[in-house]
């Protein structure tokens, strides 16, 4: 219950940043964010991206913070890495980051820690060596093994029950009457070295090792990378159309799933779609409404998060770093002051398969039919 009134309480401040035009600055902006809180995501005008910024800036702006956005025009470690540099010798005050790749930062990073810069990473992750701990938006396991049960059930033709919110049993269920063809799953992923979005494929390649899959749908992912860029990912996704090798396609990146919805929409392809989309962006695609048949639409249900809770409580993190001492070690706690609609919420840094700790500060949602009216117009 909690979480769900978490989401009710996104509206407002989505709704308007859906509107508003990204305060980013494109690669090469000189603009000075000496004492400011810098927010970086993998590439400007992305509106996830936008979103998280404005519940970062919120916050911020909340506990008497400056912040500012500055994202490069491609989504590269070569154009961060540039960004970064300046945004240090500037004087930042804190670094928060979505990684576009898992190495290539060492340089920058050693700098910012040696002007005792900190750095956190949200979504895609930053090096354990460098950073002070990553925000996890909601278990990567969870993540990867929902979007491959989603992506079976969409084939098969069975909706979404919110009272098996994780899709266990019901993909179980689906796949012990199944004896038909293999069933054959594609992912439109964002960068081939993209740390968050090959995380949750690891996961969706761990799901598909099980049991109940087996002879039923393929453990191989026929693989193809948009680079969270519109073009790109249109371009992949027509590719997907023009082999016609798969049953359905999994995007765990709002700008891939969006390009992907318009092309099988466009083309009236019988190729489905699920993974990780905002509603305003997938609204084309999916149903939105109890009466309609989902499976008429290329996307029936998708999943997501509270985006802008996420930029939120990674301002927490960094002014717990910044006032209370959070060192980012297992076991240290950090206190989010009540924002907005939100109360106050207390979260634990637990450890890392990279070595490193993580903060869990969110679940994953599902949009369907039920529920996607209500959110078009928030995220
Ligand atoms: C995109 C980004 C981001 C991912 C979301 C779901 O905007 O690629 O990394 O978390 O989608």
């Amino acid at each position: 219950m909690k979480n769900l009134k978490k989401f009710a309480a996104l509206g407002l401040a989505g709704a308007m940043v859906l509107g508003m035009t990204s305060s980013a600055f494109a690669a090469g902006d000189t603009s000075d964010v000496a004492g400011s809180h810098v927010f970086m995501f993998k590439s400007v005008g992305n509106a996830f991206g936008v979103i998280m910024y404005d519940g970062f800036s919120s916050y911020m702006e909340q506990v008497g913070e400056n912040s500012t956005e500055k994202s490069p025009a491609e989504t590269t470690v070569a154009a961060q890495v540039q960004l970064l540099d300046e945004a240090i010798t500037q004087g930042a005050k804190s670094i928060s980051i979505s990684t576009n790749g898992d190495t290539g930062f060492d340089e920058v990073f050693t700098k910012a820690q040696e002007a005792n810069i900190p750095i956190v990473s949200v979504d895609s992750k930053a090096s354990a060596d460098y950073r002070i701990t990553h925000n996890n938006q909601a278990s990567t396991a969870d993540i990867g093994a929902m979007q491959v049960r989603a992506a079976v059930m969409i084939a098969l033709g069975v909706p979404f029950n919110a009272d098996d919110k994780d899709m266990a049993a019901s993909v179980e269920a689906a796949l012990a009457d199944y004896d038909g063809e293999e069933i054959k799953i594609g992912v439109l992923s964002a960068g081939i070295d993209t740390p968050v979005q090959n995380g949750w494929i690891a996961e969706m390649e761990k799901e598909l090792s099980k049991d109940i899959y087996a002879g039923k749908v393929s453990p191989e992912l026929d693989k193809k990378y948009g680079d969270d860029e519109a073009t790109k990912s249109t371009q992949q996704a027509q590719a997907f159309l023009a082999e016609g090798s798969v049953d359905v396609i999994i995007s765990p990146t709002t700008v891939g799933i969006a390009a992907a919805g318009e092309v099988l929409t466009q083309a009236g392809s019988d190729i489905k779609l699920t993974g990780l989309g905002l509603p305003s962006e997938m609204a084309p695609y999916m149903p939105a409404s109890a009466d309609d048949d989902e499976f008429s639409f290329v996307c029936p249900y998708m999943m997501l998060w509270d985006v802008s809770h996420l930029g939120a409580s990674t301002a927490a993190i960094q002014m717990a770093v910044q006032n209370d001492g959070f060192d980012g070690s297992e076991g240290s706690t950090l206190t989010m002051q009540a924002w907005g609609e939100y109360e106050e919420e207390t979260f634990t840094a637990e450890a890392d398969e990279d070595g490193g700790t993580g903060v869990l500060t969110g679940i994953p949602y599902v949009f369907d039919k039920t529920n996607m009216a209500e959110w078009i117009d928030k995220l």
